[in-house]
């Protein structure tokens, strides 16, 4: 009897101690918010701050997410030389400093800079503020020098991606050989899915921000939801449909662009 009742204490442990999560370095990584923990990182005041994809999983990039107190950010500026970094305003507001000028950003609201302009972020707002940051070695074209962009895609248009009505894209950076890089908003429609599996040289930060979806990394499939974060490397084949009647299933993303490989 006693070691019957020990072994459900452990069976329902093993239950208790599993999660979504999934990691094959290199190739693709799913991280649910359950069993995220928070890093201490040099410049950043009463954050928590989470490192999503980084080089140790296989990305040429670094994510971040990051609940900012009232008060707190980072405001010895981020981004060492060489670097371009990029902060998106999933939930609050927060004043951003590109270089010398002050940006207030609601939900929504993004900011680029090139290497050698720092970011900073400061919580004005009294209410802690949520955002997806990202940094990653700028890749130089000769002839091109990459400018500070500032905006808000709460107020950008929808537009149909690769001609489907109801999967929409917002792009934040404009069409220019400058950047090396671009974030963007996909948006699948109840029921919605990609065309056929991508499969590029490019590679993916996700963020999802909404709704329910069902993912296929490497010919293997995912659930994914509201608040998962989903790394995708160079080649994985990748695709998604929506699940669920009446919320729309969107993540925004990083995807490098505009270079040839070295
Ligand atoms: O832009 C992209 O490559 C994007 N469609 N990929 C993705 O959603 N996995
Ligand atoms: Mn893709």
């Amino acid at each position: 009897m006693i070691v019957g009742y020990q072994n459900n204490v452990l069976g329902y442990r093993a239950g208790l101690l599993q999660n979504r999560s999934v990691i094959k370095a290199g190739r693709y990584a799913v991280l649910e918010p359950d069993g995220l923990v928070r890093n201490v990182i040099p410049g950043f005041e009463n954050c928590d701050i989470t490192i999503l994809g980084s080089p140790k999983l296989g990305a040429s990039f670094v994510d971040y997410l990051l609940t900012i107190y009232p008060e707190g950010g980072n405001l010895q500026g981020f981004g060492a030389p060489g670097e371009e970094t990029l902060i998106y305003v999933i939930e609050g507001a927060l004043s951003v400093g590109t270089g010398e000028q002050v940006h207030d950003l609601a939900r929504g609201g993004f900011a680029y800079c090139p290497p050698g302009v720092k970011l900073f972020l400061h919580n004005r707002s009294g209410v802690p503020a949520r955002a997806f940051l990202y940094k990653r070695r700028y890749v130089p074209l000769e002839g091109t020098t990459p400018y500070i962009v500032v905006g808000d895609t709460e107020a950008m248009p929808w537009t149909e991606y690769e001609g489907m009505k109801d999967v929409l894209v917002k792009d934040f950076l404009p069409k220019d050989m400058a950047f090396d890089c671009n974030f963007h908003i996909l948006c699948f429609k109840p029921g919605a899915s990609h065309g056929y599996v991508e499969t590029h040289v490019q590679e993916h930060g996700a963020y999802c921000l909404s709704g329910q979806g069902m993912y296929n990394l490497d010919n293997q499939w995912f659930p994914v939801q509201k608040g998962d974060y989903i790394f995708m490397g160079a080649y994985c084949p990748q695709a998604c449909y929506a699940v669920g009647r009446d919320e729309d299933f969107a993540y925004v993303y990083s995807k490098d662009c505009n270079r040839d490989v070295a």
